[in-house]
């Protein structure tokens, strides 16, 4: 049995290819995956409604919820474009959600999990955007505003936020960004530590430590696995 983590499909419409694309591997993993960990961003936007999901990610629902009838557990770590994951992965699905990511042991190995929206500290102003989108105040509106409009509201924000990945991608680098992010986490102890959310793919491993960086389901369809203890990075 083996373990999955995928991040960053972004995923939008049903007939997009990374949208089939997706739905095409989950139906060769079923019956052999123990854990699929989703770290986030695999919705283009996704907020947890308890009775109404948005119907785009009809298809992926359905195949996540044949993974969990052929055993598969489900993890899932909130992005930056689907958080407030909510009831429906929790209790229709039975998911183990981390908002914030944290640790997990993986076949006796300690594997620090994160989406990778929150290693760059500099990043002020998303930060306290993460803060309004996750508040108090965004909970009441979601019980307020219509899910059609919500959806609208999300399709502008989305377009708004692809111009500004952009710029920030070219003033970070994000690999850097990666190791004094998961330096910490090595230093207390962890072994692995696995991020999305820069899009980037990457795979370092020295002295015992393992660095993951995911890429992402858009074009480059490359995910990690943990076979018997032994992380790798594939591309499907
Ligand atoms: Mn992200």
């Amino acid at each position: 049995m083996k373990d999955i983590f995928l991040a960053d499909a972004h995923l939008f419409q049903p007939g997009d290819a990374n949208y089939q694309r997706l739905l095409a591997f989950l139906r060769e993993q079923q019956g052999q995956v123990r854990t699929l960990y989703l770290l986030g961003d695999i919705f283009r936007f996704w907020l947890g409604y308890r009775h109404v999901v948005f119907s785009p990610y009809v298809p992926l629902l359905e195949a996540l919820r044949q993974l969990r009838e052929r055993g598969t557990q489900i993890v899932y770590v909130e992005g930056n474009h689907d958080y407030l994951i909510g009831p429906y992965f929790r209790d229709v699905l039975g998911c183990t959600i981390l908002p914030d990511g944290g640790e997990v042991v993986i076949d006796g190995h300690r594997v620090y999990l994160a989406h990778g929206d929150l290693v760059n500290p500099a990043d002020r102003s998303y930060r306290m955007l993460r803060w309004v989108l996750r508040s108090a105040l965004a909970r009441a509106l979601m019980q307020v505003v219509p899910p059609d409009m919500v959806w609208a509201i999300s399709r502008w924000g989305s377009a708004r936020s692809q111009k500004g990945h952009a710029g920030r991608r070219q003033r970070w680098n994000p690999e850097a960004l990666l190791v004094s992010h998961a330096q910490p986490h090595f230093a207390a102890g962890c072994e692995v530590v696995i991020t999305g959310h820069f899009h980037v793919p990457i795979f370092r491993q020295d002295a015992g430590q393992t660095l993951i960086g995911l890429g992402d389901w858009i074009d480059q369809f490359s995910y990690a696995v943990c076979e018997d203890g032994v992380f790798t990075l594939r591309t499907a």
